[in-house]
């Protein structure tokens, strides 16, 4: 079984190269933010509580995301491998996927990081936000904010698997072909391509 977290922060290119891996690898794909904005319109309980975080640039609690993702795994008990997209965010959310893999017999097997400038991901994001109609990408401000919460949250996630050395830097700044790439010759000696 392979299991890649995608980091990066804010509009770094996780959804987007999500999309093409789980196409040519077959693995299943759990994106955090997707099934966040998935309860939002819905309107259920969970998505009420969590724009309340998300139109701010903030983070959303860790045992909100941390019970999606338990039972998105329970769901996928027949797996190859699973993608983690925008999770974890935070070193309790990563102290808890390690625990709930652990308890299948698994374990991650790399992170990717996508690297792209400061001034490019504000660039992105607000560039998205003419179209998207999300509320977190709609202001430089919620942008700047979401970067922020990046740098203070999310950045130590990075030392919590470099210790297991499974933390990769690709570069991020490229087109979306040249990154995928990137991401492909890392993950090629990890996993077959789906047939
Ligand atoms: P997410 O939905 O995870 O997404 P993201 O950070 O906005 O961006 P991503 O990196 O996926 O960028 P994308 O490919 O879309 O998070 C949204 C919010 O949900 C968070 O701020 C938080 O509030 C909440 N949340 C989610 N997970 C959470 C968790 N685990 N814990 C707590 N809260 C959580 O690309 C962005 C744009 O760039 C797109 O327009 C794309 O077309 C463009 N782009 C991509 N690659 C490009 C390239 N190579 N060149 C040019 N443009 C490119």
């Amino acid at each position: 079984m392979v299991n890649l977290i995608l980091f990066g922060p804010p509009g770094s290119g996780k959804g987007t190269q999500s999309a093409k891996i789980i196409d040519k690898y077959g693995l299943i794909h759990l994106s955090t933010g997707d099934l966040l904005r998935s309860e939002i319109a819905n309107k259920t309980p969970l998505g009420m509580e969590a724009t309340k975080f998300m139109d701010q640039g903030l983070l959303v609690p860790d045992e909100v995301v941390i019970g999606m993702i338990s039972s998105k795994l329970d769901a996928n008990p027949d797996a190859r491998g699973f993608i983690f997209d925008g999770f974890p965010r935070t070193t309790a959310q990563a102290e808890a996927l390690d625990k709930l893999l652990a308890l299948k017999k698994t374990a991650i097997s790399v992170v990717l990081s996508l690297e792209v400038p400061e001034d490019e991901l504000i660039k992105r994001l607000l560039n998205r936000g003419k179209t998207s109609g999300r509320s977190d990408d709609s202001s430089e401000d919620v942008v700047k904010a979401r970067i922020v919460e990046y740098h203070n949250k999310t950045a130590p996630v990075a030392d919590h698997y470099a210790k297991f050395g499974k933390f990769r830097k690709v570069k991020g700044d490229g087109s979306e072909a040249e990154v995928f790439d990137l991401l492909c010759k890392e993950l090629n000696e990890l996993v077959a391509e789906k047939v």
